[in-house]
């Protein structure tokens, strides 16, 4: 399954700057973005018209470019198993935010397709579910913001996106991404 790479938008030309405020809006040069990783899932309603919604609201968002689109593929539930199967993806992207604003904004765009964190089971069925898996090269141990993604190399459904999304992919602190999926197909 191939990554759906996409033409970047015409940028404007470098000012002296790294962070500048452009029509009352914080605007990050080229130089500070930072590569980010985004994985998606979901198993409740009309998951691909879901992620669709989530796609389209992710490219709304001011300081956010999506770079590519992993394919998506149906998976077995992980973690609590009576439950419908998900479908999971990845995106790739390049942002001026730090990693706690874009942890905010995917939060939110969770909340306005319809997902009630806190609901159910830990585990269970989902509308959508936005993860931060990678920010750049960094590690990040805070309240609520665990970078990589804390269960990143435990899971086939998030790795396999990524490794898609680029075969070279390191994960900080564990990693190369295909190295961690050969481990975990090749079982205990
Ligand atoms: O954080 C991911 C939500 N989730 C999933 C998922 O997205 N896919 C699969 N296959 N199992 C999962 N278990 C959980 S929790």
């Amino acid at each position: 399954m191939d990554a759906k790479r996409l033409v970047p938008w015409p940028r404007r030309r470098l000012r002296v700057l790294p962070t500048t405020v452009f029509a009352g809006e914080a605007v990050t040069e080229k130089a500070s973005r930072k590569k980010a990783y985004v994985g998606i899932g979901s198993n409740i309603g009309l998951p691909r018209e879901t992620i669709a919604a989530a796609l389209r609201l992710l490219r709304a968002e001011e300081g956010i470019e999506i770079l590519a689109v992993s394919g998506l593929r149906e998976t077995d539930p992980v973690g609590y198993e009576e439950q419908p199967r998900f479908l999971n993806g990845a995106v790739e992207i390049e942002t001026g935010l730090s990693p706690r604003e874009l942890l905010e904004r995917l939060l939110t765009i969770e909340g306005r397709l319809g997902r009630v964190r806190g609901e159910g089971p830990r585990f269970g069925p989902r509308t959508i579910d936005l993860d931060l898996l990678l920010y750049g090269e960094e590690t990040i141990d805070e309240p609520g913001l665990t970078v990589p993604h804390p269960r990143l190399v435990e899971r086939c459904f998030a790795l396999e996106p990524l490794a898609e999304l680029d075969p070279q992919l390191e994960v900080p602190g564990e990693g190369p991404v295909r190295a961690l999926l050969a481990g975990l197909r090749s079982g205990p």
